[in-house]
């Protein structure tokens, strides 16, 4: 049988065939019935048909994908639909409206030209489908395929992952865009293709980012977490403790990433670089060498374990505390020890230049710390899973682990704020077996793993130790509580609908 991510994006003609429970598919019905709905209403046509994509809660793999490094996330039921339809050549000039059933957002019009550019000065949510019709583009001309004329598109969207939660949501819409567009052309590919494909196309907003997010909306499959390996991707179905559920609490500060992209999230990928080449040089590479071959941590993590293998173990860490230090380094000093600036280390991108422009000290000893330790507790956490360890022990062992990673990402990452840090605490407080932030960081959700027995108590203490207050100031309004509190099986990726 073909591993799944071999497999192309499943196409079905039912709600039924994908949401199996009977209140899900109630609720499916709805919106499905509402989107076609003001589609018509809005563009005068029925859609062609629909993709949809969900978002997804990393449970342990905090910012190391882009180092390479394998991911434990899982899909979460909230997602995106498109419904999308091709303009008639008659329908006047070529140009992709793209609305959403969310009167908040107003509908967004692109001229019809994969070429075009992505104005990153003003942010418009519609960038995000324009990532996935340039990716699906530029895919489609290096498969040799003729996608001819571009065609104008008329697309209503539906999303409800939180926007700014650490939960997806970019992600949810870039994949669910490609794969509509993917779908109206007439074309399907495998997912791990897709996956690629939608990693890369998202980069067009400004983030350096990795593929996490793409790769478990794609592939995700109902009731498994997915181990997601990158170059080449894959996913590996996780059965998690049936003992066990994972909550979702958002902490109610807004995650920016594309915006505060230079101080944060492409910093800390640009720390990473410089950590990687700096220990290349330390362990005997040219500056030559290691500025033209090393990109990630994971290029030097063979020579770290080299080095430690000089000292009877295998973990890269050592190397990090033998050859760079805990007190920051300045651009200065790095650039003494590479021999070169840092523009040119780091290829004059844009979005590098950025954060070289913001930033006054670079991390490198914390950063290649964490990034290694975390990696090790993936690994750790997947064999935990599939261990024998008794289902208490296996429990404890995975909430362990949790809070080592939200450690890590607090104190070695700094990628945590004060509210993640105030609901992490509460979520131990009452019970949880271990918790951390989740997703990129600097606000947006939590995740904790509760034992099942615990789990309706625990979403009350919650809603009075944390949310209450917020309620009471007006942060949030009481009967929206559901959307920033809820408990979360895995759910399934991907999928087209043509009814
Ligand atoms: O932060 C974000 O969710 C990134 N995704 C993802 O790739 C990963 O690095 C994560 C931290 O673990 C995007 O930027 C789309």
């Amino acid at each position: 049988m073909a591993r799944h991510e071999e497999l192309p994006i499943p196409v079905f003609s039912s709600l039924e065939q994908v949401y199996g429970d009977s209140s899900q598919l109630e609720e499916a019905q709805l919106r499905f019935d509402r989107l076609k709905a003001r589609f018509q209403q809005v563009f005068g046509h029925a859609p062609d048909l629909f993709a949809r994509s969900p978002g997804r809660v990393n449970l342990i793999g905090e910012h190391i994908d882009y180092e390479g490094y394998s991911v434990l996330p899982m899909a979460i039921r909230q997602d995106t639909i498109v419904a999308i339809r091709k303009r008639d050549s008659g329908e006047g000039d070529k140009v992709l409206q793209i609305a959403n059933v969310n009167e908040k957002y107003s509908t967004c019009t692109y001229p019809a030209n994969p070429e075009q550019e992505i104005d990153l000065k003003n942010h418009r949510w519609g960038h995000y489908f324009i990532c996935g019709y340039k990716g699906y583009h530029e895919f489609a001309k290096l498969k040799g395929l003729d996608a001819g004329v571009p065609a104008g598109l008329n697309m209503m969207i539906d999303g409800t992952v939180p926007t700014g939660s650490g939960l997806s949501s970019s992600a949810a819409f870039v994949c669910s865009s490609t794969i509509a567009i993917m779908a109206v052309h007439e074309t399907n590919f495998p997912k791990k293709e897709i996956a690629q494909l939608t990693c890369e196309c998202e980069r067009h907003i400004g983030t350096q980012s990795g593929g996490m997010d793409q790769a478990i909306s794609v592939m995700a499959k109902s009731g498994f977490a997915e181990l997601i390996d990158f170059n080449p991707i894959r996913a590996t179905d996780v059965q998690l403790p049936a003992g066990g559920t994972f909550i979702i609490a958002h902490s109610l500060a807004e995650s920016q990433k594309a915006i505060t992209a230079a101080t944060n999230y492409n910093n800390r990928v640009v720390e990473c670089r410089l950590a990687a080449v700096v220990l290349g040089i330390k362990l005997g590479m040219s500056p030559k060498e290691a500025i033209a071959k090393v990109k990630t941590l994971s290029d030097v993590e063979g020579l770290c374990a080299s080095f430690a293998s000089g000292r009877g173990s295998s973990d890269p860490l050592l190397a990090v505390k033998e050859f760079l230090h805990e007190e920051p380094y300045t651009a200065e000093a790095i650039e003494k020890i590479i021999g070169e600036d840092l523009p040119s280390v780091l290829e004059h991108s844009p979005s590098s230049l950025a954060v070289l422009e913001a930033a006054n000290h670079f991390k490198l000893y914390q950063r290649a710390a964490h990034v290694y330790s975390e990696a090790k507790r993936v690994h750790a956490f997947k064999d935990t899973v599939s261990s024998d360890l008794s289902e208490e022990e296996m429990l404890k062992k995975l909430g362990d682990l949790m809070n080592d990673s939200h450690y890590s990402c607090s104190i070695l990452y700094e990628c945590s704020c004060p509210e993640l840090e105030e609901l992490v605490k509460v979520c131990r407080d009452n019970g949880a077996l271990g918790a951390r932030l989740t997703g990129a960081g600097w606000g947006g959700c939590a995740v904790a793993l509760v034992k099942e027995s615990i789990v309706p108590q625990f979403i009350l203490n919650l809603k009075e130790s944390f949310y209450q207050s917020r309620i009471e100031r007006g942060v949030i309004d009481k009967s929206e509580l559901g959307l920033y509190l809820f408990a979360s099986k895995p759910s399934s990726g991907a999928a087209i609908f043509k009814f």
